[in-house]
């Protein structure tokens, strides 16, 4: 289901596909669990209330306010919605493309309505990887720092890459919860027909950055915990000076407000040339500024969802997903294979607790030896690099996942589970 016409896009294929990418990605895609909702009914408040003050990391929290996903995949997640990435390649003028861009950098907010449950905190090492023969792309995530918890990213596709640090800083203020990022994100955008950059050069890809907005869980006193997304995203096109800025309104008294996103795209020279609007939670339209009676066209609109345990999207369901032709092939690292969120997601919330305690016991037990051997920690797939365009701190990939993974070197490569 994706376009493909210049000879790097073609060259980035090839690539994927001689690192055999898809193998183990056989089986049919798990688009929903099993399970019903058997977990006890506590409230949110009951627990919290004692926590005021701290952030995710310092509270325990029992684990059936856990949902069945690392922080891993819930990055990995915002890769529901790329066809918006390979639909903005197909694009010759650069504002059109940002259009798409400003899409999916609101699009992954959809997954997160109903979700009001803590993801596991991946274990320094944890390794989630996750491809797509059918739409050409593969992902992998790295959590590369535990205190504080970072994850780093890359999907690769033929016509773009996006990658970036997820880095959160939590805390509960007692009426709400608040998660604000720290890290950027970026994606490299290959189209057919190339990019003319500031300079008049015509050059095979462009850069844009932004910084992911804020998420608030609010109603945890009184009413139904729900959660909301909000703040402004500056995004920037660095190659070919496109701007734009896009605010995520907060959410008001009427349920109808929630989710309201307004945008205003602006070339390198100033000019107003789209503007965006509609919910994260449904619909983005985008309008031509420069004509008077330009119409409204529809740009995203979100996928059904079916109910299910943990209110996971079907997207969602298919990331942990014990495939068997996938299991033999992937890092012994993989979030697929970690014995604590396997039980939950199994509804053996004993075993999970259980399970939890034993693995984070082991993390401890590691740090511990190399703080008395003096070694410093490297992970092993990325590397802090200066940004080549924006000159930032950013975890740079190594390239040294698919290959070692097609000829069986990581499966044993460390023990973390
Ligand atoms: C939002 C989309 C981003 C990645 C991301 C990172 C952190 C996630 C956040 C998303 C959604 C909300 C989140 C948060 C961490 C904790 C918080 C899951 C997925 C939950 C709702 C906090 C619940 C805490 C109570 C149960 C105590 O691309």
């Amino acid at each position: 289901g994706f376009e493909l016409s210049s000879p790097k896009q073609l060259e980035r294929l090839e690539k994927i596909k001689k690192e055999e990418t898809f193998k183990g990605y056989e089986d049919p895609i798990r688009t929903t669990l099993k399970k019903e909702d058997n977990r006890p009914k506590i409230s949110l408040w009951s627990v919290l209330k004692s926590m005021v003050g701290k952030d995710m990391t310092k509270m325990t929290l029992p684990v059936v306010f856990n949902e069945p996903t690392s922080l891993l995949q819930r990055s990995v997640e915002v890769l529901e919605y790329c066809s918006l990435l390979d639909k903005a390649a197909t694009i010759d003028d650069s504002p059109t493309r940002m259009i798409y861009i400003a899409a999916f950098a609101a699009s992954e907010y959809v997954s997160t309505v109903g979700r009001i449950a803590k993801p596991f905190n991946p274990l320094l090492g944890e390794t989630f990887e996750y491809a797509r023969p059918d739409q050409g792309y593969r992902v992998l995530a790295e959590q590369v720092s535990h205190h504080p918890p970072i994850s780093a990213l890359i999907a690769e596709s033929p016509s773009w890459s996006y990658y970036g640090e997820s880095n959160v800083d939590t805390k509960f203020f007692g009426r709400s919860f608040d998660i604000k990022h720290l890290g950027t994100w970026y994606v490299d955008l290959y189209p057919g027909k190339g990019v003319v950059d500031q300079k008049g050069q015509r050059v095979d890809h462009e850069t844009y950055s932004w910084k992911k907005i804020r998420n608030s869980v609010i109603g945890i006193i009184v009413g139904n915990p729900t959660i909301d997304n909000y703040g402004e995203m500056e995004i920037r096109n660095h190659t070919t000076g496109d701007y734009m800025s896009f605010n995520f309104k907060q959410r008001g008294w009427r349920a109808s407000s929630a989710g309201e996103v307004k945008g205003e795209i602006y070339s390198n020279d100033g000019k107003l040339k789209y503007t965006v609007g509609g919910h994260w939670n449904s619909k983005i339209f985008a309008k031509d500024a420069t004509k008077p009676d330009a119409a409204k066209f529809l740009v995203w609109e979100a996928n059904e969802r079916t109910e299910m345990m943990f209110h996971l999207t079907n997207f969602a369901a298919s990331l942990n997903a014990p495939q068997p032709h996938l299991l033999p092939v992937i890092a012994c690292t993989d979030t697929r294979l970690r014995p604590d969120q396997r039980a939950m997601e199994n509804g053996e919330y004993d075993l999970a607790s259980t399970e939890k305690t034993r693995v984070e016991n082991k993390q401890r037990a590691a740090r511990k030896q190399r703080e008395l051997s003096g070694e410093k920690y490297e992970p092993t797939f990325f590397v802090q690099a200066k940004h080549p365009v924006t000159g930032e701190i950013y975890w740079k990939y190594k390239d040294n996942y698919w290959v070692p993974r097609k000829e069986g070197k990581l499966r044993n490569y460390k023990d973390i589970f």
